[in-house]
């Protein structure tokens, strides 16, 4: 960062709570891998022993990938993690935070967290929504994941003074799939235009994230009708065994996981990929001279 190189934050909620073992540490030590090749410096965030990282090396890594009793810190937790000096792997709205905190402008997570189907009487929201609207960073997200409510995601977002972009689409992405169903407020055609509106709000003065929303490649999508069936049966079982609060994420992932025989995994490490590789490149068009 002393030397203005681009510098991406990564989360480590998907390495700890978000992907199965061993594809989970394969995957973090890929989206590094193609941040350095692509000449931007990675910088994934995580508590380790009670001290929050951003930039964990590979053993760090290793460690958050292989740990059996790993907390999935939001921000609500940090302190109670900090002080206990255990480990655990930071959410969106806990890397966004630390990341900022430390100077990074741009951060890549696969799906940002948001409003849970039933939240009107369960009030279950991720804090994700409620960290970007304070934090004023870049997120580069597939969306979010279409077990949420997504209608209702995109408009906690726009109450929330979050400045939501399409990547070269209209359609807001369900993750899994390229259309959500809602229509983005606004898109960019490519990397230069999502960096022009960072700089616009810092000059504006506003405090508030850019979500850069970046659909899956049409080809690496689920079927649009299997995804429909699958998503039914993860939230029927859900409501059956009762999930609730911070299980309810990692619960419909590893069913829907399950579901598809492994594919929702392929389609989670595509998007994840796309959205490190498009992080990047926003990166460096920000730590280039003012077009
Ligand atoms: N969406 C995914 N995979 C994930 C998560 C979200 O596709 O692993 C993680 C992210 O770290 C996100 C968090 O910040 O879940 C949101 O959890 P909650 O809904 O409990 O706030
Ligand atoms: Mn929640």
């Amino acid at each position: 960062m002393a030397d203005g190189r681009p510098v991406v934050a990564l989360e480590s909620t998907i390495i700890t709570h978000g992907l199965p073992r061993p594809r989970n540490l394969a995957a973090a030590a890929e989206a590094e891998a193609l941040l350095r090749d692509a000449g931007v410096v990675p910088a994934t965030v995580g508590v380790v022993g009670g001290r929050a990282v951003v930039g964990l090396t590979g053993a760090e890594l290793e460690r958050l990938a292989a740990g059996e009793r790993v907390e999935k810190v939001s921000v609500r937790d940090l302190p109670v993690v900090v002080a206990r000096g255990v480990d655990g792997g930071t959410t969106v709205a806990a890397t966004a935070l630390l990341a900022h905190r430390a100077g990074i402008g741009v951060f890549a997570t696969g799906g940002l967290g948001g409003v849970h189907r039933g939240a009107a009487t369960t009030f279950d929201e991720s804090a994700d929504l409620v960290a970007l609207a304070g934090v004023p960073i870049l997120v580069v997200s597939a969306g979010v994941k279409s077990i949420l409510d997504v209608p209702a995601t995109l408009e906690r977002l726009e109450t929330l003074n979050v400045t939501v972009l399409g990547y070269r689409t209209d359609a807001f992405p369900g993750f899994y799939v390229r259309d959500a169903g809602v229509p983005v407020p606004a898109r960019v055609e490519d990397a230069a235009g999502a960096a022009a509106v960072v700089r616009a709000r810092d000059a504006l003065g506003l405090r508030s994230a850019v979500l850069l929303a970046n659909p899956i490649a049409a080809e690496a999508q689920l079927d649009v009708g299997e995804h429909r069936a699958v998503l039914d049966a993860a939230l029927a079982r859900a409501a059956e065994q009762g999930i609730a609060g911070h299980d309810t994420t990692p619960f419909l992932l590893d069913h829907v996981h399950r579901a598809t025989q492994g594919r929702s995994l392929e389609v989670n490490l595509a998007v994840y990929r796309g959205n490190v590789a498009l992080a990047g490149e926003v990166a460096t068009a920000l730590s280039g001279p003012r077009p």
